[in-house]
Order: C-alpha cells, then sequence, then structure tokens
C-alpha cells in the first residue's frame, strides 16, 4: 500500500517528512488537510491525530505523528538518513530536538504571524519577541555550519532535513539568505541534492500562489 502523509503546503513540519521521502524514493501521496479553515481541529482529524498537528505519517496499520519521530522510522526502513554511527545518531537526535524546540517552531509561527493572519489581528509585540529568539537560533545554526556541508557527518542526514524545513518558503519573517552565508551554501547544498523539491510542489497549498 502507497504511504500517506497528511500535510498542506506552508507547513514546514510536513515538508520535513515530504522531502524525506521523496529523497529517499518512497512512493508516497499527500492527504491535504485544510489547516487555515480549521482542518486540524476537525474531531475527524483528532481521531487520526489526538494532538491535532500536521504531519501524520500512515503506513498500512502505522500512524505516526512529529516530524522527529517519522523522521527516525523512516531511517530505520530505508536505511537513510539517520547517521553512520550511534554517536552520529545521538548528535542527529540532538539537532532535531533543538529544532523542534528552539528552530523550525518559532520559524513556522513568526511566518504564521506574519503573513497568514490577517493584517489587523498580527500581535507586534510577540512578532517581535519571536524574532529576537530566532535571530539568536539562526546565529547558532550558522555557527555550526562554519567548516562543515551537513550538520551531522559528511552527508545529508534528518539533522539537515529537520532544520532546513521553513528555509525555502518566500514568505518574509525575517530571514534573509544573505545575512547568513553558512546557511545559505547549506541550503543550495540541499536544493542540489538529486530529486530535491520545493515545499509547494510537494504538498498542496492552502492559499494559492498569488
Ligand atoms: N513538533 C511537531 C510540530 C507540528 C506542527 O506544529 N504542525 C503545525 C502545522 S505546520 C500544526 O499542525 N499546528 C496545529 C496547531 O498548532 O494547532 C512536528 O514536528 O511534527
Amino acid at each position: 500500500m502507497t504511504k500517506q502523509l497528511y500535510c498542506f503546503g506552508e507547513s514546514g513540519h510536513s515538508y520535513k517528512v515530504a522531502l524525506a521521502l521523496t529523497l529517499a524514493e518512497v512512493d508516497w501521496d499527500p492527504i491535504f488537510v485544510d489547516f487555515f479553515a480549521g482542518g486540524s481541529r476537525s474531531p475527524e482529524f483528532r481521531a487520526v491525530n489526538e494532538m491535532g498537528e500536521c504531519p501524520v505519517y500512515v503506513d498500512d496499520d502505522l500512524v505516526l505523528t512529529q516530524s522527529g519521530a517519522i523522521l527516525d522510522h523512516l531511517s530505520k526502513v530505508t536505511g537513510k538518513f539517520g547517521g553512520a554511527n550511534d554517536r552520529e545518531a545521538s548528535e542527529i537526535l540532538r539537532w532535531v530536538l533543538w529544532d523542534n524546540h528552539k528552530f523550525s517552531s518559532q520559524a513556522g509561527m513568526l511566518r504564521f504571524l506574519m503573513n497568514f493572519l490577517p493584517e489587523d489581528k498580527r500581535p507586534q509585540e510577540v512578532i517581535a519577541f519571536v524574532s529576537g529568539r530566532l535571530k539568536a537560533a539562526f546565529a547558532t545554526l550558522e555557527a555550526h555550519l562554519e567548516g562543515r556541508d551537513w550538520i551531522v557527518g559528511d552527508t545529508i542526514t534528518n539533522a539537515d532535513l529537520s532544520c532546513c524545513a521553513y528555509l525555502y518558503y518566500p514568505e518574509p519573517f525575517g530571514f534573509e539568505r544573505k545575512d547568513y552565508p553558512n546557511i545559505d551554501r547549506w541550503l543550495d547544498r540541499i536544493a542540489a541534492l538529486p530529486g530535491w523539491k520545493h515545499p509547494y510542489d510537494l504538498m498542496r497549498r492552502a492559499f494559492p500562489a498569488a
């Protein structure tokens, strides 16, 4: 049976998994969740994921949520992106946890507040606070990538797939690639991998292109 991913184009957390599946050449079908119309809050969706979040990965009787857990599962199945040894696997986990706590979580929230909320509902104080925290996280990643091609080891891993998730989107949230040359080169490196696709080319968007 083809694997399925509950997702939507604007969801960077979903993109992590969509990209892992695509780069690993696994057949999968997206199931569109109309997030901005409350799709992740419906009783039907809650029955699929009690946490009310995308992505949800379905493979036969396996239903798995949390992008980090899904990436880890896919590595076990495909043998890809999980690191070369136990030490690298622990390093990858460290960055995936950091990403979920400090990086993609804040980037996703900020991009939502600055682009998808109606203009008169955008909370400027919250935007300023989250922007400051996200800037510090960008500095952490930029420094780590100094002299490195990949976040962990010498090839792409789940650490890269997790951390890059929000950085190819066009909607502004204070991230300019020119301000972070190491991140800029790293994003080009990922995008040059055979089979790479932009999130909007992998998953249906809720907001069509302007
Ligand atoms: N840590 C989760 C975050 C997932 C997440 O926040 N997904 C967003 C869409 S990008 C969502 O569904 N949010 C619903 C909500 O916050 O109510 C993961 O990595 O899967």
